[in-house]
């Protein structure tokens, strides 16, 4: 199992014979890649068909009895991908028609042009190596290439290729350089290039006194700059902007809004056909609750923005934690077109030490119902266009890729980007099929005895993957909770970090809001009021503590350590079995994993074994810091048939989480801060 290949093995391909009516460079591809993997019958005949059916949209497909039939090269290359996918999983290939959920299907790397890459966990930038490393070697073409195609196989079709925290010198001529050599890789295989950009550059790079959007001089820099970049890059998608949050310049720097900001690059784009992605993360430390802003801040402007702007918002209101109820934007921006953001790199989810498959999360996220145009508007159908009328469609994944060998930092990682892709295509997938497809085509070889493979590795691995992302939230923010990990790594447990001068909206206690009284944020009527920013019946629904989803609990409320949970047990008890669970969920994890040692090669088996040690060492680090410090509020016992604490809450205060676990499970004695 060599991991750099994915989920793309390599297998003895049978001969193909393969009729096409399209010669371009996108469908010779889909040629290759059918002659390298063809498992169907030996010489069969293969026909590729670019047609006009009205029953296929964008680059979707039909695959029908040794026919694949779309409307452009991509769906032709598409249509391969799967029906060479369906080979390998054993499932049909006969009348089969399949559309894209999302017209635009991108991933956005937050890599930094000196080749580190922000929340990255798998080394550096496949991308960058630093501004005055610009050259395109060989082995960067190379590289470039199966990023291209693994992307295409699951129906990527754009990639954002630097920061949103993003770098004026990006939009220099040297650097447009390298992005033209790297687009022209991508397009062969369907996919478009964009570039996050800097608000400021104008005046940063282009050395103008502003960077007002209104300003006739800044308007002509960037339309100066978009015909360079469109020379270049004829195909370019568009701009990815983060603008007014967390530092990063914006429209409000000059007395303008979002709308101003967005607008001004949206028409200049226009004509190229490319768009704007706006990203709703905004905040701000003076608000009361950071949960209510991106929607204030945003509301008033549905329906001021062009038609080619697409604002991108996380999927939850505060930021990728393990769990967070919608966004409220979601659904209720109707005339505005609204993409949803999703992070595939584990930034709260353990980096790349941890296993959490993601698709569940965001399966959650996607049949979340909105309420916005009746029962039924869920998520995924305010933002996928089959609700409101939004010219262009949209759906964004943080990358997890890297460097390292196996692209992820770990192998289980490749099933986030897998999922990723696959739910974009398919917002109706099922996270146990995307599971089932990606152990299938990462695990499975010729060899194996099918029914033992089933039952003794792709049953329990996959009830493994499935039960991950939930483990997480168990062991590290149940309940609700949420924005209580350690500061600026957020890797591990730091509930108790609130430093005097610290933005009180960066501090856990913020959050969580702990005292003698009892646990959680007061987002009720009563409180914040961020329940009003649902639509009825959610408002009424979360605005009560006996009718809010268990799971969701103390994201909507201050509740009583005595108030009484579903199980019958009272909060603080039920705090403590939740973090209890995660800790015994890593430990069968363990087990599951150990069993499994004869259908992998050793150096998967080896290296997930370690993966999981190292999580169960994590997941009591952090039930026990978060168990003992919410205790010092509880003034309770924890509850004596569950395992005890083993660490010392003083002990895990003064440690850095990410360097205390040595290989093997010793202490890192050396990291212990304070010492
Ligand atoms: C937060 C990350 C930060 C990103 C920011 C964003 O901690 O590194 O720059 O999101 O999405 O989750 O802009």
């Amino acid at each position: 199992n060599d991991a750099h290949e994915l989920w793309l093995k390599k297998q003895p391909a049978k001969s193909v014979v393969i009729s096409s009516n399209n010669k371009s460079v996108i469908v010779n591809n889909a040629i290759e890649a059918l002659k390298n993997g063809w498992q169907g019958e030996n010489n069969a005949r293969l026909k590729l068909r670019i047609v006009k059916d009205k029953a296929i949209n964008n680059d979707g497909f039909k695959l029908d009895n040794n026919q694949i039939k779309a409307n452009t090269p991509s769906g032709i290359l598409y249509g391969v991908y799967e029906l060479l996918r369906r080979q390998q999983t054993g499932e049909n290939t006969n009348s089969i028609l399949s559309n894209p959920s999302y017209q635009n299907r991108i991933l956005n790397h937050w890599d930094n042009l000196d080749g580190s890459v922000e929340r990255g966990y798998a080394g550096n930038s496949i991308f960058w190596r630093g501004e005055k490393d610009l050259a395109v070697t060989a082995n960067d073409l190379e590289l470039w290439k199966q990023y291209a195609i693994a992307n295409a196989s699951i129906g990527i079709n754009g990639s954002a290729i630097n920061n949103v925290n993003a770098s004026p010198k990006m939009l220099s001529s040297a650097v447009l350089q390298r992005v033209k050599s790297i687009a022209d890789v991508l397009r062969p295989f369907g996919i478009k290039t964009y570039l996050s950009v800097n608000f400021a550059s104008p005046a940063v790079l282009g050395g103008l006194k502003t960077s007002d959007p209104l300003n006739a001089d800044v308007i002509k820099w960037w339309k100066a700059k978009a015909d360079e970049i469109y020379k270049l890059v004829p195909d370019f998608g568009g701009f990815l902007v983060k603008a007014n949050s967390e530092g990063e310049p914006g429209p409000q720097d000059f007395g303008r809004n979002h709308a101003d900001g967005a607008n001004m690059m949206a028409d200049i784009l226009k004509p190229y056909g490319g768009i704007v992605m706006w990203r709703a993360f905004v905040y701000s430390p003076s608000n009361k609750d950071r949960a209510l802003q991106a929607y204030l801040e945003f509301m008033p402007f549905d329906g001021k923005f062009r038609d080619n702007v697409i604002i991108q918002v996380k999927n939850g209101p505060i930021d990728f934690q393990p769990r967070e109820p919608f966004s409220a934007l979601f659904g209720a921006m109707k005339k505005t077109s609204v993409m949803p953001e999703f992070q595939i790199t584990q930034e709260y989810l353990g980096h790349s030490n941890q296993l959490a498959f993601l698709a569940p999360m965001w399966e959650e996220t996607l049949n979340s119902d909105t309420y916005q145009n009746g029962e039924g508007s869920t998520v995924a159908k305010v933002t996928n266009g089959s609700i409101y009328n939004q010219k262009y469609t949209a759906i964004a994944g943080v990358a997890n890729i890297g460097l390292d060998s196996n692209w992820c930092g770990y192998n289980f990682a490749q099933a986030n980007w897998y999922a990723y892709g696959r739910l974009a295509w398919n917002d109706k997938l099922k996270s146990s099929q995307i599971a089932d497809e990606w152990l299938k085509l990462t695990f499975k070889s010729e060899k194996e005895n099918a029914d033992n493979w089933t039952v003794g590795f792709l049953e329990p691995v996959k009830k493994m993957m499935l039960e991950s992302r939930e483990a997480v939230v168990n062991y590290s923010m149940p309940l609700g909770l949420h924005h209580i990990f350690a500061a600026h790594h957020h890797y591990g447990p730091g509930p108790w970090w609130a430093p005097k001068n610290a933005r009180p909206d960066w501090t856990p206690p913020y959050y969580h809001q702990a005292d003698s009284t009892g646990l959680g944020f007061n987002r009720t009527k009563t409180g914040s009021n961020a329940v009003s920013q649902y639509h009825e019946p959610l408002t009424s629904q979360l605005n009560n503590a006996a009718t809010t989803p268990e799971i969701y609990l103390l994201w909507f409320h201050h509740l009583s350590w005595d108030y009484k949970t579903k199980s019958g047990r009272k909060l603080w008890d039920e705090l403590c079995y939740s973090y209890d669970k995660g800790v015994n969920q890593v430990r069968d994890f363990q087990k599951t994993w150990d069993k499994i040692e004869n259908y992998v090669d050793s150096t998967s088996f080896v290296e997930m074994q370690k993966l999981l040690k190292h999580q169960a060492f994590d997941a009591k680090v952090y039930s026990d810091a978060c168990v003992m410090y919410f205790q010092q509020f509880s003034k309770r016992p924890i509850p004596f048939e569950l395992e005890r604490p083993v660490y010392n809450i003083e002990f895990l205060q003064s440690i850095d989480p990410r360097l205390i676990y040595q290989e093997g499970g010793n202490f890192n004695t050396s990291k212990i801060l304070n010492s």
